[in-house]
């Protein structure tokens, strides 16, 4: 296993031990570092040797949701979206009492944009992407660029069958609760990978070993 490995690894086992309690309702999110916080819920839960699933029509009031990120704040404000799930990731946040970040030391920043440069992805409908594209760049400056597919074959299409554009570039000092409400209102932004005030709080492992929490 690689320190980085090593690192989520140790955020996400943090996170399962102290958060969640048996009974709770647990939102999971995706990414590299999330893995292991699943492999740490079925540890504890090898007895039952399965983790109940469940769908937020049928419960949608969550205790706790364990989720990577790609940026993380000195104000707990995050960019995610970067490995392509950001809407679906938002709404689980939302739905419940406590967004648990957990990442390695890569991604805790004092800025957005410092540490993370691949931009801020913008789920967007597809129909409408060059008009957004060139509303952003015009209102807020930067450069806005639709993500496309490895295999350069075509547009990254997302779960929800949207595009994603990644806003690269862009000023830091900014009100990021503002921009992000103004972007939401756009027509054809479907959501946007900035979690705003979402995190209670966020653990990130480090390469000796160590962990750091905020929040
Ligand atoms: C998801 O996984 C995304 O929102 C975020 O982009 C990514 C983080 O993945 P990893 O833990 O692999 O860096 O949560």
């Amino acid at each position: 296993m690689t320190s980085l490995q090593a690192a989520k690894k140790l955020a996400a086992h943090l996170a399962v031990d102290k958060h969640i309690i048996t009974g709770n309702l647990v939102g999971i999110g995706s990414g590299s570092t999330v893995i292991f916080a699943v492999e740490r819920l079925a540890e504890r839960l090898v007895i039952k040797h399965k983790l109940p699933l469940t769908d937020l029509d049928v419960n949608p009031k969550l205790d706790v949701c364990i989720d990577g990120a790609d940026e993380v704040d000195s104000n707990l404000n995050l960019i995610k979206g970067g490995g392509g799930c950001l809407l679906q990731e938002k709404i689980v946040a939302s739905c419940s009492q406590q967004l648990i970040i957990i990442a390695d030391y890569t991604k805790n920043s004092k800025k957005l944009g410092d540490q993370y440069k691949k931009g801020i992805p913008i789920e967007v409908v597809p129909m409408a992407y060059v008009p957004i594209q060139n509303k952003i760049e015009k209102e807020y400056g930067g450069k806005v660029e639709l993500r496309m597919a490895v295999s350069k074959a075509g547009p990254v299409v997302t779960d929800n069958g949207n595009f994603i554009l990644d806003w690269k570039e862009f000023k830091q000092d900014v009100n990021w609760n503002q921009i992000n409400t103004q972007l939401l209102l756009i027509p054809g932004v479907v959501e946007t990978g900035l979690f705003i005030e979402m995190a209670a709080k966020a653990y990130f492992g480090l390469s000796d070993g160590n962990l750091v929490g905020i929040g």
